[in-house]
């Protein structure tokens, strides 16, 4: 046999071996009687690190699916119909207002959201399965997306502690220099405490208090994300006010007297543990197939060495939410069903495309180590740079001889369209020397208009091989 032949006789051999792929699952899913048809897909990250502007032109691309032409679906012309329905079990993503927002003669981004919320939609296609297309050729699924706080995942590593292993990490984190000013007024009221004394309504409310204040100060002031418990900053949904009402305290050895101060810290601890950070995992987490996890690596890299690694301690941390090997917090009282998890660096129109790979690599860099040890819910994850609502052009100048490849925006800070080079990004965790050079200041850039029609694949970055990953099989 000639290469020729070979060639075609491996083509023939893996067309059979599609088709009888295809026919088992066209069988299996008549013998279970069940096509899935809908899928929760969950989209989390830290703050600001592009959640609603990705969950909106998510929905804004499926409702007008022009713009995603590597998904399957789209690409195979097998997509009939899509349109937005309500999710009746979760506070309603606000999808059309959103959309209308981005798509404004002047665009403006979205406002910060803290809460958990949701929107559905229904999709009409065709099956891609030989056999599935004799049986059900036309099938509906509904993609639910769900937007929530990454910083509640935060919490997680409270559900393995007890009290006096969170006292002591909180007060090891509090003692950081970078910290430590935040938390002054709160260590002060503690040096005067004897955890032993007897509870004390108004000094627990007042320390309370304080490290809320101290949280609230790492988050908004600093930019720090590493907050824990993560309603101490977010307070206004806890209803009941005494599972906030306590704090880290230094601890004297031996158990805390019945009706003190420690010993009523330690109770609200463990029903703030079991009220909130369970339930969570129980009621919403749960019930969440797939999950993309964004994470603005940009914004960590300018705000210097202290804010990446508490960034790479959330990440790390939050990625164990992810890890259903030996060893799960989670797999002890849960079955999570989640089986394809997507990282995602967001904002990647803020470099130039030639930066995309560094982009994507210290990312696998930062979810790695988790990953080497542990499976991710029994699938591969993938990790994609990505841009949900492209703001910048490409220019390429030339400079002494040498192509260099700018950005052209409008200017966040100045409202001025812009030609800049944009800097460059280490494929590796950041050397010392990389902070001493000043090298990392990435800038913000004004949104452009959502495109209505054809032109959608040109306004964001791979947000179609970001679906295709997450629910592309879903659709097939
Ligand atoms: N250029 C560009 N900027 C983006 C993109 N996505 C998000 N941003 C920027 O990031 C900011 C935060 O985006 P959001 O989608 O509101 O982030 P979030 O994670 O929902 O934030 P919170 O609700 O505060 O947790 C926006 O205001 C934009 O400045 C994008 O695709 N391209
Ligand atoms: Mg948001």
């Amino acid at each position: 046999m000639d290469d020729r032949n070979l060639r075609l006789g491996g083509s023939l051999f893996t067309a059979i071996g599609d088709e009888i792929d295809g026919l088992r699952r066209g069988l299996t899913d008549l013998a279970t009687g069940m096509v899935r048809d809908r899928t929760r897909l969950a989209i989390t990250g830290l703050r600001r690190s592009g959640k609603t502007v990705l969950t909106t032109c998510l929905a804004h691309h499926l409702l007008e699916p022009s713009g995603l032409p590597f998904l399957s679906v789209v690409a195979e012309n097998r997509l009939d119909a899509t349109r937005l329905v309500p999710l009746r079990d979760l506070p309603p993503f606000p999808a059309e207002a959103a959309i209308a927002g981005l798509s404004a003669a002047e665009p403006v981004w979205p406002k910060p959201t803290d809460r958990l919320s949701g929107l559905s939609i229904e999709i009409l296609y065709r099956t891609g399965n030989r056999i599935g297309r004799l049986i059900d050729p036309t099938r509906r699924h509904f993609i639910e997306i769900v937007d929530y706080p990454g910083e509640w995942l935060l919490d997680l590593p409270l559900l393995e502690h007890d009290f006096r292993t969170f006292s002591a990490q909180a007060m090891t984190l509090a003692d950081r220099p970078i910290r430590q000013p935040a938390a002054a007024g709160w260590r002060a009221l503690l040096a005067g405490l004897d955890p032993t004394a007897p509870g004390d309504a108004a000094l627990e409310r007042r320390l309370a208090d304080a490290y809320s204040t101290y949280l609230h100060t790492c988050q908004e002031e600093m930019g720090l994300s590493f907050i824990q418990p993560g309603r101490f900053v977010d307070r206004t949904r806890v209803l009941d006010e005494e599972l906030v009402t306590f704090c880290p305290l230094p601890l004297a050895s031996g158990p805390f007297p019945p009706g003190s101060i420690g010993a009523r810290f330690e109770a609200r601890f463990e029903r703030y543990r079991d009220e909130i950070v369970k339930e969570f995992y129980r009621s919403n987490f749960s019930r969440f197939d797939r999950q993309i996890v964004l994470v603005d690596l940009l914004t960590a890299l300018n705000r210097g060495p202290d804010h990446f690694i508490d960034v790479q301690e959330s990440i790390a941390t939050v990625v164990r939410s992810f890890r259903y090997g030996s060893g799960s917090i989670l797999t002890n009282w849960l079955t999570p069903r989640i089986d394809r998890l997507v990282f995602a660096a967001t904002k990647a129109d803020h470099i130039a495309p030639s930066q995309h790979a560094a982009m994507k690599q210290l990312l696998e860099i930062m979810v790695a180590p988790s990953s080497r040890h542990t499976r991710f819910s029994g699938a591969p994850h993938e990790v994609l740079a990505v841009a949900a609502l492209r703001s910048t052009d490409v220019v390429r100048t030339e400079l002494h001889g040498q192509v260099l490849s700018c950005l052209k925006g409008r200017l966040v800070e100045t409202g001025q369209e812009t030609v800049l080079f944009p800097g460059e990004l280490p494929p590796d965790l950041p050397e010392p020397d990389d902070w001493n050079s000043g090298r990392f200041r990435f800038r913000d850039f004004a949104p452009r208009r959502l495109p209505r029609g054809r032109n959608g694949a040109s306004s964001h970055i791979r947000l179609d091989q970001l679906l295709e990953a997450a629910i592309g099989d879903r659709l097939a």
